[in-house]
């Protein structure tokens, strides 16, 4: 399998962690990519330019990143990261919700920052900015479990993108529950190998 990567997207390294997670990482080869130049290869496998996106043995592409983590997990491999059943099937199933949510609303702000000043846009990017908090807030209330699935496996990726990228507006401040959460749950191998340098 082939995945168009790059190191400091969180929605790619959500995918990398839970294929570490299952055990099938040695299966994928990471092709370094900048979607944003629309290379002639991921356009190929994805008319909408935006990576992760998964080439599978049969040469199927597969993207978005939760259809990617789903198809993983009907893979052959270690632990299932979606339950099967029952109330933890939906917290993991929102909790990917959450953590995509920060990520386009994150990822959103980065690529306007340092950008001329523009009053709509900065409408736009105070409400992204506030929904990150809100998010962070539900997540403070309630963190998810030690157990990784993708629900875990997703938040923490989108704490991390907080970190590398909004060090000046620490998420850590007044959320002591979520903060001992990550502390913790950033032990795993598949978060501590797939951790983003700038
Ligand atoms: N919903 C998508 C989001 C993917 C995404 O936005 N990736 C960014 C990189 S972090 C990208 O490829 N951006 C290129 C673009 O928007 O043109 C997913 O979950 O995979």
């Amino acid at each position: 399998m082939k995945l168009y990567h790059s190191p400091t997207s969180p929605y790619a390294r959500k995918v990398v962690a839970c294929a570490i997670a299952r055990g099938l990482d040695s299966q994928i080869e990471l092709i370094p990519t900048n979607p944003h130049l629309s290379p002639p290869a991921l356009l190929a496998a994805n008319p909408l330019s935006k990576i992760p996106c998964l080439v599978t043995s049969d040469g199927l592409a597969l993207f978005d990143s939760p259809v990617i983590v789903e198809y993983l997990d009907s893979l052959e491999g270690g632990l299932p990261l979606f339950p099967r059943t029952g109330g933890a099937r939906w917290l993991a199933l929102r909790q990917q919700a959450v953590a995509d949510g920060i990520m386009d609303a994150a990822v959103g702000r980065r690529g306007e920052q340092g950008r001329p000043q523009e009053a709509a846009r900065d409408e736009v990017m105070a409400r992204n900015r506030d929904a990150v908090s809100r998010a962070l807030d539900m997540l403070e209330a309630e963190p998810p479990h030690q157990t990784l699935d993708v629900g875990s496996i997703s938040v923490a990726c989108a704490l991390g993108y907080l970190t590398l990228r909004f060090s000046d507006e620490p998420w850590r401040e007044g959320r002591p529950k979520l903060t001992a959460w990550f502390s913790t749950f950033g032990l795993n191998p598949c978060i501590a190998r797939t951790k983003p340098s700038a």
